[in-house]
């Protein structure tokens, strides 16, 4: 049996619950990847702390995380789901990786640019500059062979592809060099109060959050911002708002987006929000509870957390003894 190609993937705990992109644009496939990979998912809490957490809400905004992905249907016995702090060749490999990241090449990351832009540059942490560069470690640290990524992250990926094969030909053949990992239909899902934005778990306004209770759900996408006219199309360029509730709508239903539309043909936007709302109801009432069940039980939880933590470190570990070995560090034997 030839091994299948190992998948590494990762979401932060900055906030206390995942919003609708999440699990429609990156979650959601990460259940259907441990069909044909060998999946690593993480919950990047070292990423989360480049911008200011508070301790207790950190900790608790780690455990729902986890919590969630267990809900969404990762299965700890099929895939290896951990914390990243609990595996710490992530930032050992990270400072070798910052060593060989050019500044320049470090300062052309775009979404550092956007999320500093958020609170002024001078209140941006050194962390929040690194991040990609933390981030390739992630990827490299298990050598990975593909990464699942969204639009957004296409830069950082080229990054991490740059070191591997920059440390490769430096100090000999040590990294695997990951591809993107083109998922169709990845829905990117949209601000519901700027469909300009993507939405964000840092811009609350205009985020589902999951586990919300329903009211509060409903409420949100029935205040949706759309347009002026009153037609129901498909037309991403034109009719942002819209389009981004018809791409909520086929997702959880299954469908093409044109198709959602032509349900509504003469109807308006009113019966499309009321639709909208009751699918993602559907799927985050059920999962509220599950994730519910899962942290009333910290004690099983921490324990499916250190067998994911063990099962990581075991990877991780003989990959950062191989990148020090190559790199001259001396090993005490
Ligand atoms: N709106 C979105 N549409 C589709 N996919 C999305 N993702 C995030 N938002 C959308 C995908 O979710 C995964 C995990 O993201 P993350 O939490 O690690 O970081 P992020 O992309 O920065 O997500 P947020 O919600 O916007 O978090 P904050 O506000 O903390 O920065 C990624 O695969 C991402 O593509």
């Amino acid at each position: 049996m030839t091994a299948q190609p190992r998948v590494l993937s990762g979401i932060q705990p900055t906030a206390g619950s995942f919003q609708l992109g999440n699990y429609l644009g990156a979650v959601r496939h990460w259940v259907d990847l441990q069909e044909t990979h060998d999946a690593f998912y993480c919950v990047v809490d070292l990423h989360s702390i480049t911008v200011e957490q508070k301790p207790d809400e950190l900790r608790r905004n780690t455990l729902l995380a986890y919590a969630q992905l267990l809900a969404a249907g990762v299965d700890p016995h099929r895939s290896t789901l951990f914390v990243q702090s609990h595996v710490p060749e992530h930032t050992q490999l990270g400072w070798v990786m910052q060593c060989i990241t050019g500044y320049g090449e470090a300062s052309r990351m775009t979404q550092f640019k956007d999320k500093s832009a958020r609170g002024g540059a001078d209140h941006s942490s050194v962390g929040l500059f690194t991040y990609p560069i933390l981030q390739a470690a992630d990827i490299l640290v298990y050598q990975a062979d593909g990464v699942p990524v969204g639009e957004d992250q296409r830069q950082h990926l080229e990054l991490t592809r740059d070191l591997a094969q920059r440390f490769n030909s430096r100090y000999g053949a040590t990294f695997t060099v990951p591809k993107p990992l083109i998922v169709s239909d990845t829905a990117k899902i949209l601000d519901l109060q700027d469909p300009t934005a993507k939405m964000s778990k840092s811009l609350p306004n205009g985020a589902v959050f999951l586990l919300d209770d329903p009211k509060v759900i409903t409420k949100r996408i029935k205040s949706a911002v759309t347009d002026s006219e009153t037609e129901v199309r498909f037309d991403p360029a034109t009719k942002p708002g819209v389009s981004n509730l018809l791409t909520v709508l086929a997702a959880l239903t299954g469908r093409e987006p044109a198709v959602v539309a032509a349900d509504y043909d003469g109807r308006g936007y009113g019966a499309l929000k009321a639709d909208a709302a009751e699918a993602v109801v559907g799927f985050a009432a059920p999962y509220a509870a599950s994730v519910a069940e899962l942290v009333g039980d910290p004690a099983e939880l921490q324990r499916t957390m250190r067998v994911g933590a063990d099962k990581a470190r075991a990877v991780a570990a003989v990959t950062v003894a191989t990148a020090y070995e190559r790199l001259g560090l001396v090993d005490l034997g």
